[in-house]
């Protein structure tokens, strides 16, 4: 398959952008989730939304940074994500002007992990660009769709009457794929159940790294329900043994948790280790990676997919962008904001179609206006972080 130009241009355009960064907030929100999300890692009721501000030359970009409250998921929480901001990105942003993303990125290279945080900054310095250009952030990253395809994840149920009460409701919202958390104990029977209500629909299940490679057989099991994949069904940092359980079963492995680089990535493909790839722009670091792993997953063929994180709307605005681009062929999780929340920080609120579509907004930056009345009504913490004895 050939990389079309639309996809590589706009970001090989750069290099004469300077930008001087003033100020830097982060700020955390806490939104209550409409309902409990239960993962094969637990429960959680509400949201404490991390959200990061880069200001400078009149001008403010937004972006949040995904990680939970606990390291479950991942390693990363907000307290680490907060002060390795505080300690160490944010100063690399201040000290000088950013003249492109490659720049950013190679400032935030000799810092080890913390991909959430990083990605955080990613996503409001490419808001700020998008808004110094006149663009709208999927123009900026070479978006080539006007409108994506979206999917549900649902989380585990206290009963399977309540599952499958939400997946009816959630087709007939006009979802286009329903994804469902598994573990053990709460997996074949269900699927099967779900399967033979919808024979047709696209269905998928995420186990959150709930299995070891000694449960393959149980693995196995699933293959005759006609799943679109099995996402991350083993630890969160193998490929190794996703390898070996990908070559003995029919249904693709996604990986998720796996995937943190392009390098990562391209070492599950020569490995075999899955036939899809989920990405989170922030589990991967930011733009920079998840632009490098559609450009890889592109040429070779392989499908992706935008994950989501339980964001508020301005994180959701950056996954809107970035699954307008041309390799994003299967839908995404990426729901109505009121899926999530009684009330988005973003106006207008994400909607979804009555045929499962988002579209994706034209206007310069986030193409969202922030609710910045909201915010500082559900703010818990706000810092600012200012250049210190800066000189151009
Ligand atoms: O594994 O994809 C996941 C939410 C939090 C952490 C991990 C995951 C998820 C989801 C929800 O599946 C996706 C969403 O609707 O944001
Ligand atoms: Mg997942």
């Amino acid at each position: 398959m050939q990389i079309d130009a639309a996809v590589a241009s706009p970001r090989a355009r750069s290099g004469f952008d300077q930008f001087s960064v003033e100020q830097i907030e982060v700020r955390t929100v806490r939104l209550r989730l409409n309902e409990p999300f239960e993962t094969s890692f637990g429960s959680i009721d509400s949201r404490l939304i991390f959200l990061v501000s880069l200001m400078g030359e009149g001008l403010t970009g937004w972006g949040e940074v995904v990680a939970a409250e606990e390291p479950r998921y991942s390693y990363e929480t907000v307290g680490t994500a907060r002060h390795v901001i505080r300690d160490y990105l944010a100063p690399a942003i201040l000290a000088r002007p950013l003249t492109d993303l490659e720049d950013l990125h190679a400032r935030f290279a000799p810092f080890r992990g913390h991909n959430m945080a990083k990605a955080g900054l990613e996503l409001a310095y490419m808001d700020l660009l998008a808004q110094t250009r006149g663009e709208s952030l999927s123009q900026l990253i070479g978006g080539t769709r006007p409108a994506i395809a979206v999917g549900v994840s649902l989380g585990i149920q206290p009963t399977l009457e309540k599952l499958l009460r939400r997946v009816d409701q959630y087709l007939a919202l006009g979802y286009q794929r329903i994804k469902l958390k598994i573990k053990p104990g709460w997996d074949i029977d269900v699927v099967r159940e779900v399967r033979q209500r919808h024979p047709n629909i696209l269905l998928s299940v995420d186990a959150n790294s709930a299995y070891r490679l000694e449960d393959l057989p149980h693995l196995q099991a699933l293959d005759e329900f006609d799943l679109l994949m099995i996402e991350q069904p083993l630890d969160h940092d193998d490929l190794v043994d996703h390898a070996k359980v990908q070559s003995a079963l029919r249904t693709p492995i996604c990986l998720d948790e796996s995937i943190t680089s392009a390098r990562r990535a391209r070492q599950a493909l020569d490995l075999g280790s899955c036939q899809i790839i989920n990405i989170k722009i922030g589990r991967v670091g930011g733009y920079s990676e998840a632009l490098a792993i559609h450009d890889l997953c592109y040429a070779k063929g392989i499908p992706v997919w935008c994950g989501g994180m339980l964001e508020s709307g301005i994180g959701r605005a950056h996954n809107i962008a970035l699954a307008s681009l041309p390799g994003f062929t299967l839908p995404g999780d990426i729901s109505a904001s009121s899926r999530y929340f009684a009330r988005d920080v973003i106006v207008p609120p994400v909607t979804v179609s009555a045929s499962g579509i988002v579209d994706v907004p034209q206007a310069p930056g986030l193409g969202f206006a922030v609710d910045l009345d909201y915010l500082n009504a559900n703010t818990e913490n706000v810092e600012r972080i200012k250049v210190k004895n800066f000189t151009a």
